[in-house]
């Protein structure tokens, strides 16, 4: 944080970058720079605010004309714990990839463009549903085209991206397109790669279950199990994020949980023992069995 902004710039700037709209983005860099004082050594950063506002507004110009053309609305609606779009050039196999990660049916045909709207699917990761969503191929300006700005969006909005890279065509051309049009709709977020087709690239290559591993280590979320008294842990999870703690799980379950909570008991990598008694400022690990103890 700079030297002269105090707490509220660190406020605006924490919704900055959660903002999944370009319009909450807009918003958000207004709030950091009237937090910012009008003062000599504060010129840089306010100018910052500024050229990052009017990019934004750019882009906000963008997504409005391209909505009046009427194609570029594409409203996806956030599931599961988190939400991953499988981004690449044409023909790269995202359909083929989201249809083997979730349970979509997405059309798979040997010539380009064969997907023109987000196909979405859910996959299973141990027990938690990760939204998983394909959008048409990138080509060079995305950006410029009529369904472009409505498309990013739905990337914007997302939580990781994962390309998806033909290896049996040119890696670095692909790679630069990608993050070439990425960067002109200022999107800037986790990226890990994948590949398809001929394994050429070991680097690159990874299969279906460690792709899915590697998405779930890369969208910083662990998995609790809660319990009941006196029963087994509950089957299915519950997603939490990296560094959450009991009072995150409580406020989970339940708004109330937080004012009835008197204690928990722990299992797990987290705890120093089986069933130790712990407080809501008690961080989780992944895999902890959490049993919460109301007044
Ligand atoms: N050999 C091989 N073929 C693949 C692989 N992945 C996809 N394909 C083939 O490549 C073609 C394109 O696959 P899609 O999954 O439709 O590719 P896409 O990226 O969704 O393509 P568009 O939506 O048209 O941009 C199809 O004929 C697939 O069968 C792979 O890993 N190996
Ligand atoms: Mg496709």
């Amino acid at each position: 944080m700079p030297v002269n902004a105090g707490v509220e710039y660190g406020l605006a700037e924490k919704k900055f970058n959660e903002a999944a709209s370009v319009q909450d983005k807009i918003k958000a860099l207004n709030e950091m720079l009237s937090t910012v004082p009008k003062h000599k050594s504060s010129e840089n950063l306010r100018n910052e605010i500024k050229q990052k506002i009017s990019r934004y507004k750019l882009l906000s110009e963008k997504e409005k004309t391209a909505s009046k053309k009427g194609s570029s609305k594409f409203s996806v609606k956030k599931e599961g714990a988190a939400s991953v779009c499988l981004v690449g050039i044409t023909n790269s196999g995202k359909s083929t990839i989201l249809n083997k990660l979730t349970n979509a049916k997405a059309d798979i045909a040997p010539y380009e463009y064969t997907t023109t709207k987000p196909e979405i699917g859910i996959m299973d990761y141990k027990g938690i549903n990760i939204q998983i969503i394909e959008i048409p191929a990138l080509t060079e300006n995305f950006m410029e085209r009529s369904d472009g700005p409505g498309l990013l969006g739905v990337v914007r909005m997302s939580d990781l991206i994962v390309i998806v890279l033909d290896l049996d065509r040119n890696i670095h051309e692909q790679i630069t397109l990608i993050h070439r049009e990425l960067e002109r709709a200022v999107i800037k977020k986790k990226i890990i790669a994948i590949g398809t087709k001929e394994n050429k690239n070991k680097e690159f290559f990874v299969t279906l279950d460690k792709l899915k591993e590697e998405i779930w280590n890369s969208l910083g979320l662990i998995k609790v199990f809660t319990k009941q008294q006196g029963k087994a842990p509950e089957k299915k999870p519950v997603a939490l994020k990296r560094g959450n703690k009991i009072r995150d799980l409580a406020k989970h379950i339940h708004k109330d949980f937080l004012k009835k909570f008197d204690f928990a008991r722990i299992w797990g990598k987290s705890a120093k023992h089986p069933a130790q008694r712990v407080g809501m400022g008690h961080m989780l690990e992944d895999n902890d069995i959490v049993e919460i103890h109301l007044k």
